[in-house]
Parts: structure tokens; sequence; C-alpha cells
């Protein structure tokens, strides 16, 4: 049987953070579903649909045909996970902090339906990469070059 996993997040927009877990995630696993999970109330910085694209593009050649990014609005990362037959979600740690975060939603998500969370430890290089910081560092003014793929410090640049 094909193993899959999810790598759910914002991914508002993607960082090398995210991209580092997902192609250890896809050394793991057959298939990964990049699930871009959004608050349809809430805009975001980034539409969904161009979130999609970014992560499309800054995955390495080598794993792309085994790793498919798609959007869900207002469900349950369990449901996504039943929906596309995925066996495990995996997710990266920064940090004490996360795991803080991540543990209650592990728990939680394995009441739901037994599914189990898998972490992996981030880069320590990319330990202090957050959608949130590169967005507010590079609005300021600051070079976030090398913690994004090209593809969003393009679409930084292109924000008003
Ligand atoms: N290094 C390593 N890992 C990183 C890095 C980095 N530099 N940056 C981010 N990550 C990891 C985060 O720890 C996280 O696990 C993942 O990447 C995604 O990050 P974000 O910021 O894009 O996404 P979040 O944290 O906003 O995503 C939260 C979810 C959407 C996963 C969560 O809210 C959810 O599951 N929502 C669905 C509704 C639901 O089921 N709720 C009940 C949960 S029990």
């Amino acid at each position: 049987p094909v193993r899959r996993c999810v790598c759910p997040g914002s991914f508002d927009p993607v960082t090398n953070g995210h991209v580092d877990v997902i192609v250890r995630a896809a050394a793991l696993f057959d298939e990964v579903v990049v699930a871009v999970l959004h608050n349809p109330a809430k805009r975001g910085t980034f539409p969904v649909e161009q979130r999609l694209e970014l992560i499309a593009e800054a995955l390495p050649a080598d794993v792309r045909e085994r790793v498919r990014a798609e959007a869900f609005a207002g469900r349950l990362l369990v449901d996504v996970c039943r929906d596309v037959g995925a066996g495990a979600i995996v997710k990266g740690l920064r940090g004490g902090t996360d795991f803080a975060y991540e543990l209650p939603m592990a728990l939680m998500n394995r009441h739901l339906t037994g599914i189990e969370t898998m972490f992996l430890p981030g880069d320590p290089a990319l330990e202090h990469v957050s959608s949130s910081l590169v967005k507010e560092v590079h609005r300021y003014g600051g070079d976030v070059t090398g913690l994004v793929p090209d593809g969003v410090l393009a679409a930084l640049r292109s924000l008003v």
C-alpha cells in the first residue's frame, strides 16, 4: 500500500523551514499532501491559490511528483487526513514553544481518529523562521533572502 502523510499548515507564505520539513517527510513516506488549511472568514496575506503555487514551485525536482499541495477551508485536520487517505501527520518543531503548542493538537487528533503525529526537529539554521516574522521583517525593509524560496521573495516584493 502507498504510505501517505499530510504536512499541514497555513503556509502564508511557505518558508524554507516548511520546505525542509516537507522534503524530509518525502524521504519517509511514499507521498506527501501539503494541506493548506485556511479559515474562510480570515483573509490572510496571500490568496490560497497563490500559497499553493508558491509551495509547488518551491519543491525540489526530485520530490515533485510525490508531493502535492491542496487547500482545505474550514475543515478539521483529521477529516482532511481521512479524505486524502493519509496515515500520519508530519510537522516540524522549532523548539519548546512549538512543542507546547503542538502537543495538545497531536493528542486531540489522536483522540478523534487515532491518527498519529510525527514531529521532525526543524533545521537549527532555520529555527527563527516563521511566515509571520518573515512578513514583518520584509515589510519594514529587512532582507529575508535565504529564509524563503525565490518565488516567495518575488511575491513579498509585489505586496502593496
Ligand atoms: N522549522 C521547522 N518547522 C517549521 C518551521 C521551521 N522554521 N516553520 C514552521 N514550521 C512548522 C510549524 O511548527 C507547523 O507545524 C508547520 O510548520 C506549519 O506552520 P504554519 O505556521 O504554516 O501553520 P500553522 O501553525 O498556522 O498551522 C496550524 C494548523 C493549520 C495545522 C492547525 O491550526 C490545524 O490543524 N487546523 C485545522 C483545524 C483543526 O483540525 N483544529 C483542531 C486541531 S486539534
